[in-house]
């Protein structure tokens, strides 16, 4: 049987080895100490967070999937899109209604995920290849805040998804850059297809961060096993407590390990010492919420124009646009 999905992969030899001991070393002498939440995603971490978009408290998941499958034809219908592009594509759960969609508009011929994880990429395009025979799966293994290996715009016109709210992770600034290089990228007839979390009463967004079963706090104390594990680090993760905490100024849920004592940690990796003060925090995740009208701002600074704008019903959770280069 002739395999219709190819994975690439683009990263150079040793890149997350690199990447993760500069982080971590630029993280932990910082004030505050802060670490990007890129690095939560080992396969123990991925296991984690696909457990979070089932908790009951985690509702962006969910709402994103009933926009989707609200107007997955009309969003087939408005871009007419040959190759579906996805950034962070991890197990392409909610992709499946965006390709049937296409589909039945009778467009799609490619789909092209970018992911930094060579297993999922390789699962998840098996899996599409099996049920879609007819459309080329082509993955690419790339950290995509630094490359962006897009299909040629020749193939016809794309769709540039960046679903899950992952655009919440990135500050001001930094958001606002990447948002000018994924226009920098799309050409006319192109669409990039949004999902973002809303800003909502802040006892919720908190509890969705910091649920009852402790998969979340598990979650993001297992960035310091990972940290052990990669930098041969001696981190105690129960020496920590996990924290969601709403900053209403900056309209973000920040997550937090707050250290129960004041103790030093070895990084051997990176010959270090870090010393944690009793109740000292490490960020190790921001979440921004967005506006309608902030956000069809800031897309505009970058270059797009904002042409629709879906929320669930009736709660207006989180919301899908579509925007155009
Ligand atoms: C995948 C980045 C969108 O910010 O909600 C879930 C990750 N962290 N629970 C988010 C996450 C803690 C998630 N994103």
């Amino acid at each position: 049987d002739s395999k219709n999905y190819t994975v690439e992969n683009r990263l150079p030899a040793g890149h997350f080895a690199r990447a993760l001991r500069a982080d971590v070393a630029a993280g932990l002498s910082a004030t505050p100490k802060a670490l990007p939440p890129k690095w939560f995603y080992d396969a123990h971490g991925s296991v984690l967070f696909d457990r979070i978009t089932r908790l009951p408290e985690y509702y962006p998941t969910r709402a994103e999937r009933m926009v989707l499958r609200a107007h997955a034809t009309e969003i087939a219908q408005l871009t007419g899109a040959r190759t579906v592009v996805e950034l962070g594509a991890g197990s392409a759960g909610k992709t499946r209604l965006l390709l049937d969609a296409l589909n039945d508009a009778g467009t799609l011929e490619r789909y092209a995920p970018i992911d930094v994880s060579p297993t999922t990429l390789g699962q998840s395009g098996e899996a599409l290849s099996r049920e879609y025979p007819r459309l080329r799966v082509t993955g690419t293994v790339a950290d995509f805040e630094n490359e962006l290996p897009l299909p040629p715009p020749e193939s016809g016109p794309r769709l540039l998804a960046f679903l899950g709210s992952t655009l919440g992770n990135f500050g001001d600034e930094e958001r606002a850059a990447f948002l000018a290089r994924l226009r920098a990228e799309l050409v006319e007839g192109d669409a990039l297809l949004l999902g973002v979390d809303l800003v909502k009463d802040a006892g919720r967004l908190v509890r969705a961060y910091d649920d009852e079963q402790g998969v979340t706090a598990e979650f993001n104390k297992n960035l310091l096993v990972i940290i052990n594990r990669e930098l041969d680090a001696d981190f105690d993760p129960g020496a920590f407590d996990h924290r969601a905490v709403w900053d209403p100024a900056l309209e973000r849920v920040e997550m937090r390990l707050r250290a129960r004592v004041a103790h030093s940690v070895k990084i051997p990796a990176l010959d270090r010492t870090v010393d944690f003060g009793r109740g000292e925090e490490l960020r190790t995740e921001i979440s921004v919420k967005f506006r309608h009208d902030r956000l069809g701002e800031e897309l505009a600074a970058a270059g797009f124009t904002l042409e629709r704008w879906w929320t669930d019903q009736p709660q207006r959770r989180f919301a899908v646009l579509l925007a155009a280069p």
